[in-house]
């Protein structure tokens, strides 16, 4: 009896002691899969990736963030509930998508609310961006700091886009988001909603006449291989996040928690500067290849027509006009 009961006890050390030791693996290193649309030598990828390295080092392997970039882990919606689920553990996200799923965010999609990325940059590193960043964590995504993405601009595969009347009958792509749709017809456009890496074979094949984006994505994408009008319209100027999921937020410790905040604020940092020389190389390898760029001349004309798009969204939204002219009002 004695004899069996401490077989037993050995048998159970020995267990224990095993999954001790499991225990101890995964506590070590935990693998955080981020998600990044972009490809290799983006912007936004090489901070990300600066992100993932600098946490898996200072964590000192607590955290392992590891980057599946290209979109590799689906289209930018789907990896938005993946990573409210806690599924991903955290994503770059661009707040268009974003906008079905925390209304708020909508506010970031209206054409022509933000008058440069300076504006921009004001408005979401101040109390603003922290009103976002509430909104966003109520939907399990804690933000911690916010990526430039440029100006986005129409581009199309048959003629320059000089006013608004030029847009007529043009079937664009936008991001999934029925402001966009909205923004698209008030110009008369035909406006198709698509997963961004479905794009290149839409223009290619004539599915659609052309996009939006800005000048690093329309250049990465080799959208400018087949669509050579770009008009610098510069609609809309869209802040993205790195955005954490919020049950694994949660399981950090207060030190790990500072580290991961410091590392996602130098990464902003980092991709800022990057996005500036970015997007004038891409700017250059697209003119170079042939692409005929053209400024438009009266940018109001634009403007006036997305009036009934604010109207009809501050009507649907009215507890979200205050937002609205608070982010009008930092300049
Ligand atoms: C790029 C954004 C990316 C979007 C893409 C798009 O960085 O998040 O998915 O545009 O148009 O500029 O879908």
């Amino acid at each position: 009896m004695l004899k069996k009961m401490s077989m037993n006890a050995n048998l159970l050390s020995v267990a224990s002691a095993g999954a001790l030791a499991l225990m101890s693996v995964s506590a070590h290193a935990e693998e955080w899969r981020g998600w990044n649309i972009h490809p290799e030598g983006y912007p936004n990828t090489e901070a990300l990736e600066s992100f993932a390295d600098k946490v898996a080092e200072r964590t000192e392997g607590r955290i392992e963030p590891k980057m599946y970039n290209n979109g590799v882990l689906g289209d930018q919606p789907d990896a938005i509930e993946q990573a409210r689920s806690g599924a991903l553990a955290f994503g770059n996200f661009n707040m268009g998508p974003m906008g079905p799923i925390v209304n708020e965010t909508n506010v970031l999609s209206l054409p022509f609310l933000f008058s440069s990325r300076e504006h921009m940059h004001d408005v979401m590193d101040g109390d603003i961006g922290r009103r976002f960043a509430d909104a966003l964590e109520e939907k399990n995504l804690v933000a911690l700091s916010w990526f430039d993405s440029g100006a986005r601009s129409l581009y199309n595969t048959d003629r320059p886009v000089e006013e608004p009347s030029d847009v007529e009958g043009l079937k664009i792509r936008v991001m999934n988001n029925d402001l966009y749709v909205d923004m698209i017809e008030a110009l008369d456009g035909n406006a198709t909603p698509m997963a961004y890496g479905e794009v290149y074979q839409s223009l290619k094949t004539g599915v659609i006449d052309g996009a939006e984006n800005n000048f690093p994505s329309f250049e990465s994408s080799n959208h400018y291989e087949v669509s050579k009008y770009y008009s610098l319209t510069e609609h809309l100027i869209i802040p993205e996040c790195i955005c954490i999921a919020k049950s694994k937020w949660d399981s950090l410790s207060d030190e790990d928690q500072d580290i991961v905040r410091e590392e996602a604020l130098a990464a902003a940092e980092l991709q800022r500067e990057l996005w500036t020389e970015g997007s004038e190389e891409s700017r250059q390898i697209v003119e170079d290849d042939g692409v005929e760029i053209n400024e438009v001349k009266d940018k109001s004309a634009f403007q006036e027509k997305m009036q009934p798009v604010y109207d009809q969204f501050l009507e649907e939204n009215p507890d979200l006009e205050s937002l609205v002219s608070d982010i009008q009002d930092t300049i």
